[in-house]
């Protein structure tokens, strides 16, 4: 009986271990293709800026701090620490194709139903500082009955694919649905990068932890669209209901069914496109939305020890 637990458990663990392999990275990993005249300013015309995890850390050249943490009322401009650049401008037409190293799922275990978050550089307007030095909780948002009344958003098209029938077909050709009625990019939600703490700033000054917000994580459309609909409401106040997310804008691979008709079980390929009428929207990352866990290496190992008790109850007979 000992054995038959152990085998079990190490099924688990090797269930555990294979996912974690099958999963390399939850963001944007390949750049696939862009536009030849990407036409936003030298910080921002970069295609390789959408790979890789959103920017949490810039530096704020133009603002009275040399550095910045990305927040929901300060969003990511300029460049990283390190130099690097951060997002990119899609004016009208303009585009760029990116992949995952991996199918990202239509998994019913997604909080809201949502599947993958478009980061961008959107951010909520409202009265106060934005420095990291300030108390989110006395930064005031606007706030409004629209989320594009409250704070500085743009839109850019979304569009999934699979990726390619045959190998080598360009992208041009591949089977794309369009998120043509939104959500759009570089809209809600704006992307937060840290946790704030807001005992930690009445004892010190300082309410900014090194805890990165989740980026696999949505942010719960109900709770935070009804918030922003009161007055009175603080950063901090918008940073709690985010409830550990760290923003982005979600996506429900099941809403295509309502555009056009198909089932898609997974995606792997993002193509985000600037449209008119907006003086260009910015992107910052992609991720796959992490389901929530109901991990299948727990689930096996109930079940063994269910077939247990039941062999258990079998030889006591
Ligand atoms: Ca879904
Ligand atoms: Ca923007
Ligand atoms: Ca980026």
């Amino acid at each position: 009986m000992k054995k038959f637990l152990l085998v079990t458990f190490l099924f688990g663990m090797a269930v555990v271990a294979l996912s974690a392999t099958v999963f390399g990275s939850p963001y944007a990993t390949d750049l696939i293709s862009y536009s030849s005249t990407l036409t936003g300013s030298s910080l921002y015309n970069d295609p390789n800026a959408v790979i890789g995890a959103p920017a949490t850390d810039f530096k704020n050249t133009w603002g009275s701090a040399a550095t910045a943490h990305v927040k929901l009322v300060e969003p990511a401009y300029n460049v990283g620490l390190d130099g690097s650049k951060l997002i990119t401008t899609l004016n009208n037409g303009q585009y760029i194709v990116a992949g995952f190293d991996h199918q990202v799922m239509n998994d019913p275990n997604n909080p809201f139903g949502l599947d993958f978050l478009v980061f961008g550089n959107a951010f909520y307007t409202g009265s106060g500082s934005v420095s990291d030095a300030s108390n989110m909780s006395t930064y005031m948002l606007s706030g409004g009955s629209s989320f594009n009344g409250a704070g500085f958003f743009e839109n850019v098209v979304v569009s999934v694919s699979q990726g390619p029938a045959y190998e080598g077909q360009d992208q041009s050709q591949w089977t794309w649905y369009a998120y043509s009625n939104g959500p759009y990019g570089d809209n809600a939600y704006p992307t937060h990068a840290y946790e704030w703490d807001q005992a930690q700033y009445d004892a010190t000054g300082n309410g900014w932890t090194t805890n990165l917000m989740d980026f696999t994580k949505p942010v719960d459309p109900d709770v935070f669209g009804a918030l922003l609909g009161q007055t009175g409401v603080s950063a901090a106040d918008a940073i709690e209901a985010y409830q550990g997310s760290g923003g982005g804008t979600g996506f429900d691979l099941d809403d295509l069914y309502l555009l056009y008709g198909v089932e898609l079980d997974w995606i792997q390929y993002i193509k985000v496109e600037g449209i008119s009428g907006y003086s260009g929207g910015e992107i910052d990352a992609f991720s796959d939305v992490a389901p929530v866990p109901i991990p299948g290496a727990i689930w096996l190992l109930g079940t063994g020890v269910m077939c247990l008790i039941g062999i258990r109850r079998r030889n006591n007979l």
